[in-house]
């Protein structure tokens, strides 16, 4: 029988992953898709297929996780096997500029789904995306059992659909698990999250298109995997014969001033020649140091990262310089990431 899958966030970077490895295992998969006035979905355009297609085996529905009937409309059309609930305003700092709207997407999103599967009685498996940014302030290393101390209204919201996913196991007996998941980054990751950033500025540095890069705070410490290993965790999380919650993580560290040397280093480049600093891109509050523990899924459910930060920076550094090298003007003459000036504490 084939497996069906429903995404949210299917347009993101986990959710653009996720599908190509489900497709790949046979699934069918759906994908919920916000409506844009312009096209957003340049991270899975390679993986559709129209649908009149006999072979089709993606599909894609309009939706928002801020609309509780359509959640409930789509659910029972579908009828999924297992749901992936990727969607969120993913970006910290953003949170600080939009907590209601954060609150509502990224925490109350989460309620919206898991009721709306307790509304069409469907007995699916659940993935809730859950994050390391829930640790906030408790000292590393963190693992399943260290206390939440979340620091950005993006934090507290995750906190909260993190419990709301294990009040429905509890109280209703769902399959529904929880993916503590420490920073992961490829070269599908947003423009704006700080890995992306840099790499992306190499690459124009190095091509002459720009000449400096405004950064924040450069000696916080993340736990930076490489996004398709963790897509492949979050499905053996839904395999397992009981649900449970997990850690995925790689457990080294890094500062943001590491990765960035590492970057302009493999492309022949001086960072200090480059970077500037700019406190717009401070937070109110800082997350200071995330490194992850994730001997409970290397033990349950044998998953281990096995990319980290260096090779992840060249891997980055090398897809922004080929992309550059074979995009038309359009790519080239796109705003500089810190041209933008509508929302610059964003950046
Ligand atoms: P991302 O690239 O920012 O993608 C977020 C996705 O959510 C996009 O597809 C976006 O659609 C969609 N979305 C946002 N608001 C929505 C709404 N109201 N209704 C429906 N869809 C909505 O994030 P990511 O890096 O792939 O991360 C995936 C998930 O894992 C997120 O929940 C994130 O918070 C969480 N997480 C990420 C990391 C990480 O390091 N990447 C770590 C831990 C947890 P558009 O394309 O239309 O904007
Ligand atoms: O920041 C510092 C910044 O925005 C990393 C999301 O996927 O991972 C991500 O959240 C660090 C922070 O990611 C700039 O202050 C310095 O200390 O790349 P980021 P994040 O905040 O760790 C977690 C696990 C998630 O769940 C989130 O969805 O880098 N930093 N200068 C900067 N950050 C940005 N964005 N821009 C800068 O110029």
């Amino acid at each position: 029988m084939t497996k069906r899958a429903l995404i949210t966030g299917i347009t993101g970077q986990d959710g653009s992953y996720l599908a190509e490895m489900l497709l790949a295992k046979g699934y069918e998969v759906h994908g919920l898709i916000r409506r844009a006035s312009t096209f957003n979905t340049v991270r899975i355009d390679h993986l559709y297929q129209d649908r009149h297609e006999p072979d089709a085996r993606m599909f894609l529905h309009y939706g928002d996780l801020a609309d509780g009937a359509r959640l409930v409309t789509l659910l029972a059309q579908v009828q999924p096997d297992e749901v992936y609930n990727l969607a969120a305003q993913s970006h910290v700092r953003v949170s600080f500029e939009e907590p209601e709207h954060t609150g509502n997407t990224t925490g109350m999103g989460a309620t919206r789904l898991l009721e709306a599967v307790r509304m069409t009685g469907l007995h699916c498996r659940y993935y809730q995306a859950s994050s390391s940014e829930m640790f906030g302030a408790s000292p590393p290393p963190q693992n399943e059992l260290t206390p939440f101390y979340p620091r950005s209204p993006y934090g507290a919201a995750k906190v909260y659909a993190y419990w709301l996913t294990k009040n429905y196991r509890e109280a209703y007996g769902f399959f529904a698990v929880n993916g503590i998941l420490f920073n992961h980054e490829s070269p599908r990751r947003g423009e704006t999250f700080v890995t992306r950033k840099i790499s992306r500025a190499v690459a124009r540095i190095r091509a002459g298109l720009d000449d400096v890069v405004y950064l924040g705070n450069i000696d916080t410490v993340r736990d930076w995997g490489y996004a398709p290993e963790y897509v492949e965790g979050m499905w053996r999380m839904l395999q397992a014969d009981e649900p449970d919650d997990y850690v995925l993580a790689t457990g080294n560290s890094c500062t943001v001033r590491d990765f960035m040397i590492t970057a302009f280093e493999h492309a022949g480049l001086d960072w200090e020649k480059h970077v500037r600093f700019d406190e717009q891109y401070l937070r109110p509050t800082e997350v200071d140091a995330l490194i992850g523990d994730a001997s409970k899924a290397t033990g349950r459910l044998g998953w281990k990262a096995t990319v980290h930060a260096d090779e992840l920076a060249r891997i980055m550094v090398d897809a922004d310089i080929e992309a550059l090298e074979h995009a038309g003007s359009s790519w080239i003459d796109a705003p500089r990431v810190d041209g933008w000036v509508a929302a610059p504490a964003a950046r």
